[in-house]
């Protein structure tokens, strides 16, 4: 039996227009895991979230502290540059824009890597973790990320592919210079917006 199948929802227009499922892209029902190397296990009490470089102020919080910051949630799509989509994705967590007003990025700021226990990193522009989607997030669907799909934490920027969201977050950095990640030093593409097919490159 086949992952992919026929959706009506496949053909829908999103808000800003463009179409639901990115070109090249099939639904999944499932939810493929995918990461390089063995999952980092980290004791919550041990578990520590840095933002620093270009802010005005550098932050390193807890588990109890993060959880602690306003939580929000969020509702989309997720695409794989390996050519799967994952739809009506409900995620639960804190929005960059809380940990924007917590560090306060300063004006040359206009790029983050995202650095995970275990060594992954992701770089994205700020610009595109602006909008409310965007967040940490350590719910998915109304239960905790799984260990394979990030637990505690991940990044969740889903306008871009899926290796934009770092899972095992440890760390947000903010850089005035792009600066390629993990997979984007292997020919993965900068930027990766999944209805321009920056795939690679
Ligand atoms: N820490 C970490 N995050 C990661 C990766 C990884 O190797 N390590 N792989 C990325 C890639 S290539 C993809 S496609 C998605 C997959 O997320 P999922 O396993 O939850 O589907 O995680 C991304 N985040
Ligand atoms: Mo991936």
């Amino acid at each position: 039996m086949s992952l992919f199948r026929a959706d009506p929802r496949t053909q829908e227009a999103r808000p800003d227009g463009r179409k639901r499922l990115p070109p090249g892209q099939r639904l999944t029902d499932g939810w493929p895991v995918l990461h390089y190397g063995s999952i980092p296990r980290v004791d919550l009490a041990e578990w520590r979230l840095q933002i620093f470089g270009l802010v005005e102020r550098e932050v390193t919080l807890t588990w109890d502290e993060f959880k602690a910051l306003p939580q929000t949630s969020s509702h989309n799509d997720i695409h794989c540059v390996t050519t799967w989509s994952k739809f009506d994705n409900d995620w639960e967590g804190v929005s960059f824009q809380e940990i924007f007003k917590l560090v306060q990025p300063k004006p040359e700021a206009k790029y983050v890597v995202f650095h995970s226990y275990g060594g992954y990193t992701t770089n994205v522009p700020l610009d595109e973790i602006q909008d409310e989607q965007n967040m940490l997030a350590h719910t998915h669907n109304g239960e905790p990320l799984t260990l394979e799909h990030g637990w505690p934490l991940r990044s969740l920027v889903p306008n871009l592919y899926l290796w934009k969201s770092a899972k095992w977050i440890r760390g947000i950095e903010f850089v005035s210079q792009d600066r390629p990640g993990f997979w984007e030093m292997y020919g993965y593409h900068m930027h990766g917006d999944p209805w321009k097919e920056e795939r690679y490159g």
